[in-house]
């Protein structure tokens, strides 16, 4: 293709050496060349055609997978301008798939400070792309242009005339596995999820995304995503296997000092709080000051509203935030000309105009709110003075724990059989359902690395209780005692007392849902163990099969009907179906389950790109000789995907 390159000249040399810097350190421009970065690409071209959509131009986008794992994006806006621009002696089109914008859109740790207008990221995807083809129609025809390693092949092209009153921008494109080592895999969930927030972010707009990697025959698969409610239904879809405590979704939006303010929020009946917040689309995982100002204008809005409505006594302490916010699920949505990102990761919002723009907005339009709605008004205040009481009683709780070193790991739980290394890099904990089973792993284990911990019977669901009912619980006392980190405000992973963190459960219904309580206890109150990847769940098999004195475990049906084929089905198969862990000799259950030489262990992954989808998915840790497991393990992994939801 070389020959077909145009000719250099000053600039242009200018915009290789751009392109060529983004290759050299794709890591600067899109974090990771890992399977996070490769699905950046998709988010970066997909952003162009938002910014077309909020400008009031575009209000479908589509997301192709196609069958070779390449990406179409097809939008129907303007279409990128193909004049030539004099300044710069290029189309629109090249300027936007060639110049690398002046610092990129990523600061120094590779991630988005700057979500504008027609964002800068084309040029990088181009950059990073073996190949991308670009197709604008507009002005009533079609023009063309390709790019390969964000090398210009030939100049933009008419290609043909367009249907009348037909405009848009298709983007076609390649990721280079030069630069991709690890994987140029799509992974259809991880796309679905970021446009379905992307189309909540912007009301209106539809999003389509396919995937053409199916069978010879079959249809693609399909989803679309279209919210006329925008936030507002985010608020009801994050709610909807919850139990709303009225029926209302707020929805508060308005303008002021340049931020363009949107809030939707509304409580259930849980006790944890969910807020998402975004800047230009972009999460902001640590807030930041449109997160500030949503809080001050919750908590001043209602303690004034209690106040003056005599709901609670004029001598009673105020409310505190954490109070009006147990149990409420909360989406803030900023879009603001110059967003500054402050902290480590660059994920908190520094502008302080956002602080009083939120503030101002939500106090107003919810004062007006809780006037005219005085039931619900009620409803949320009653709530927030049941967990002011029940703050009090878990702090009292709380300091009774501390002050007896519970929680500092100074005293280890009795029913603990601890190992005896106690170097935490080579020592694991099985937290085991039940005490017969406990009593098996504790005669199976190899007693110098593997401690057990058996709890007995379900344990805490901590979605439904409060901290004081928490911090109470036995069986979570001794997991937190036991695992040395402390929790909340005191964790620290420096004192994790075990590498792995092992949860065996039965496996069968029961013993997954109470793998998803610890889960889910874990998940609220010790993320960064799952963030970091200490926790694992234990595989039991299903079946024992015993022939001529041969032994085989199958951890599914299918695998059982798989070994019954090799061995042929005949009267001499003595099959044993585990009902549970308890079932299992110590032999039986070190060799199928414990053995780190044999066993198979998922290990529990949280995916930090989506955090609103609060999902949990998994990825498989195996032995040797278990390959054709590996199949069932990651279909039956899914219970858990959605604790939240
Ligand atoms: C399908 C995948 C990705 C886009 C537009 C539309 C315009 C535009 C895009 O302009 C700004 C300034 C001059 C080059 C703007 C069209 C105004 C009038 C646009 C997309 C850059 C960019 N008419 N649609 N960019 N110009 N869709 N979809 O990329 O110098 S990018």
């Amino acid at each position: 293709m070389a020959d077909e390159v145009q000719q250099y000249g000053a600039d242009q040399i200018q915009i290789l050496e751009g392109l060529e810097a983004v290759r050299k350190r794709p890591g600067m421009y899109i974090g990771t060349t890992a399977s996070r970065g490769l699905h950046h690409l998709v988010y970066e071209i997909v952003d162009n055609s938002v910014d077309e959509a909020l400008a009031g131009f575009c209000d479908h986008i589509e997301v192709d997978i196609n069958a070779d794992n390449t990406i179409t994006v097809t939008d129907n806006g303007r279409g990128i301008p193909v004049d030539v621009n004099h300044k710069s002696g290029l189309t629109g089109v090249e300027v936007v798939f060639t110049i690398l914008h002046a610092g990129g859109k990523f600061g120094g740790g590779g991630y988005k400070v700057s979500g504008g207008l027609h964002g800068v990221g084309a040029s990088v995807v181009n950059a990073l792309s073996e190949w991308l083809e670009v197709q604008v129609t507009r002005n009533g025809k079609v023009y063309k242009q390709r790019y390969e390693r964000g090398k210009v092949c030939y100049p933009l092209k008419e290609v043909g005339t367009a249907e009348a009153g037909a405009s848009g921008t298709k983007v076609y494109f390649k990721p280079d596995a030069l630069i991709f080592k690890e994987t140029t895999v799509f992974e259809y969930d991880v796309l679905k999820q970021r446009l379905r927030e992307m189309a909540f972010l912007t009301k209106g707009l539809k999003i389509t995304l396919r995937d053409f990697r199916v069978e010879e025959g079959e249809e693609p698969v399909e989803q679309h995503f279209h919210y006329e409610g925008g936030i507002k239904e985010f608020v009801q879809y994050l709610n909807k296997s919850k139990t709303s405590l009225y029926d209302d979704i707020m929805y508060f939006e308005g303008d002021k000092n340049g931020v363009h303010v949107e809030v939707s929020f509304q409580h259930n009946d849980a006790f944890n709080e969910s807020t998402y917040t975004f800047v230009n689309n972009i999460n902001t995982p640590e807030g930041g000051t449109h997160l500030e100002g949503f809080r001050m204008a919750l908590t001043k809005t209602f303690n004034d509203y209690a106040k003056e409505n005599k709901l609670v006594k004029e001598s009673d302490d105020n409310l505190t935030g954490e109070d009006i916010r147990e149990g409420l699920t909360a989406i803030i949505s900023v879009k603001i000309e110059n967003p500054q990102f402050e902290g480590q990761t660059k994920q908190k919002l520094g502008n302080t105009e956002a602080r009083g723009a939120v503030l101002s907005v939500v106090s107003e339009q919810l004062t007006y709110y809780l006037e005219q709605n005085p039931a619900v008004a009620k409803t949320i205040i009653e709530k927030a003075v049941l967990a002011q009481r029940a703050r009090d009683a878990a702090r009292k709780a709380r300091d009774l724990t501390r002050r007896k070193s519970v929680l500092d790991g100074l005293g280890l739980p009795g029913k603990l059989a601890d190992c005896s290394d106690k170097d935490p890099k080579n020592c694991e904990i099985f937290i085991v359902e039940g005490d017969s089973a406990g009593g098996s792993a504790k005669t199976a284990r190899s007693r110098a690395t593997q401690a057990i911990l058996p709890l007995r019977g379900k344990i805490l669901n901590v979605e439904k209780a409060r901290l004081d009912r928490i911090y109470s619980n036995a069986e979570i006392k001794a997991m937190i005692t036991a695992f040395g980190t402390g929790i909340h405000d005191d964790f620290d992973i420096s004192k994790l007392r075990y590498d792995k963190i092992i949860i065996m459960t039965d496996a069968d219904v029961d013993g997954a849902h109470i793998a998803t309580l610890m889960l889910t206890f874990l998940y609220r109150f010790m993320p960064e163990l799952i963030k970091q990847g200490h926790v694992y769940l234990a595989q039991p098999p299903l079946y024992k099969l015993e022939k001529n004195r041969q032994v085989w475990y199958a951890y599914s049906d299918d695998e059982l009907n798989r070994i019954l084929q090799d061995v042929g089905r005949d009267q001499n198969n003595k099959i044993q179906r585990y009902k549970g862990l308890g079932e299992m000799d110590p032999e039986q259950l070190w060799e199928t389950t414990m053995d780190p030489e044999r066993r198979i262990l998922l290990r529990v992954n949280m995916n930090e790109e989506a955090e609103s989808d609060i999902d949990v998915t998994f990825t498989t840790l195996m032995g040797d000789k278990v390959e054709p497991r590996r199949e069932f393990i990651e279909k039956n992994a899914k219970f858990v995907k959605n604790l939240d939801i």
